[in-house]
């Protein structure tokens, strides 16, 4: 398999679980062709997982098949890598699906005050939408609370409220705007940034900034967006992200004719109290697409998509991975260590 140019690797400090990937399709009971980019939460002690679940894809023309092609599956774990799929996937989210709206995906989960929030996105026939809804009981039932104007998405909210107020990142799509200063200055395609937002009430979003651009991140010419939901340190929010660097010279990668992107995760520090206030960006990937399924036997290659991180109790850090928008794999690392690189870089 032919490395792309530039060469990307991943921190020295991560460490992939050797058994990824740690759910393919061959592990769901319904149909299913592809399970990544998954929401992971735990709840006394014991870890959900909620994983997007693509099928009905046209192998000929590279695109879905006319009618359903995802939906959002369960699964549960004792240990964080080995899952039990339920039966059947999360019906509340098929019940959005309609004429107009036509795929739920990309999910994470953010625990508040003992409630589960879910963050997805939403494709509609006049735009892609970013939306927040509140989980009742044990994936019973979801209760949407807000759906973002077009277009908006890879939104994760914060675990408690700051300032009297709830947080979230979001990546919406300055497809004008942006991509006029872009041409301008001789840059890549899209340059879609991370932005912040507040909410009294999870409902009403404004007070909106910038929070950090693809040009903060020397390693994308692209996008950037937010992963995970942050993780609370004594020396800031830390944030994983995810960046795409584009090569329009790159041609086929994975099943698709042509895919010229690939997709690192990386990581951020913000401040406690002011998380609109960046104090460190890891200037280099966090994980770049090196091994296996992340590289190889994809969708589509070379895409790293984290969407969940769980901090266990000794400074261990899972991360929880799409790799090539094929498979769902797992990576370690501890938290002071992202904290250091995002405050001090590496020495290489
Ligand atoms: C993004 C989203 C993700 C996907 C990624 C890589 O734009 O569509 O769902 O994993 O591209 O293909």
């Amino acid at each position: 398999m032919p490395k792309l140019n530039p060469p990307l690797t991943s921190a020295k400090c991560i460490r992939r679980y050797e058994n990824n990937p740690i759910l393919t399709p061959e592990d769901i009971p319904y149909i299913s062709e592809a399970v990544y980019n998954a929401a992971v939460i735990k709840r006394n002690g014991k870890y959900i997982m909620l994983f997007r679940n693509d099928y009905n894809w046209d192998w000929e023309l590279h695109t879905y098949k006319p009618g359903d092609s995802s939906v959002l599956g369960i699964a549960d774990s004792d240990d964080g890598i080995h899952w039990n799929v339920r039966p059947k996937p999360f019906e509340a989210a098929i019940k959005l699906k309609s004429d107009e709206v036509t795929r739920i995906y990309d999910p994470r989960i953010t625990e508040i005050e003992g409630e589960l929030y879910i963050c997805f996105a939403m494709d509609t026939n006049h735009g892609l939408r970013g939306g927040i809804g509140r989980i009742i009981g044990d994936f019973e039932d979801l209760e949407v609370l807000s759906l973002s104007v077009p277009d908006n998405r890879n939104m994760v909210l914060f675990p408690e409220k700051i300032n009297g107020m709830y947080v979230r990142l979001e990546r919406p799509f300055p497809v004008y705007g942006r991509a006029e200063v872009a041409k301008r200055m001789g840059w890549g395609h899209d340059r879609f940034d991370i932005w912040i937002s507040y909410s009294p009430d999870l409902k009403f979003w404004g007070e909106s900034k910038l929070l950090a651009a693809v040009e903060d991140f020397p390693y994308t010419n692209d996008k950037i967006g937010p992963a995970a939901p942050p993780i609370k340190t004594d020396k800031g929010w830390l944030l994983i992200t995810h960046g795409v660097d584009l090569d329009t010279t790159r041609g086929k990668n994975g099943w698709e004719p042509k895919w010229q992107k690939r997709y690192c995760a990386g990581v951020m520090l913000v401040d406690l109290e002011d998380p609109s206030k960046v104090l460190g960006i890891y200037k280099k990937p966090l994980i770049a697409p090196e091994v296996g399924r992340e590289i190889e036997n994809g969708m589509r290659e070379n895409v790293i998509f984290p969407c969940a991180c769980i901090k266990e109790d000794n400074d261990v850090l899972k991360i929880y991975y799409g790799a090539s928008d094929t498979v769902t794999c797992l990576a370690e690392t501890t938290v002071s260590e992202l904290v250091d690189l995002c405050l001090n870089g590496d020495d290489e």
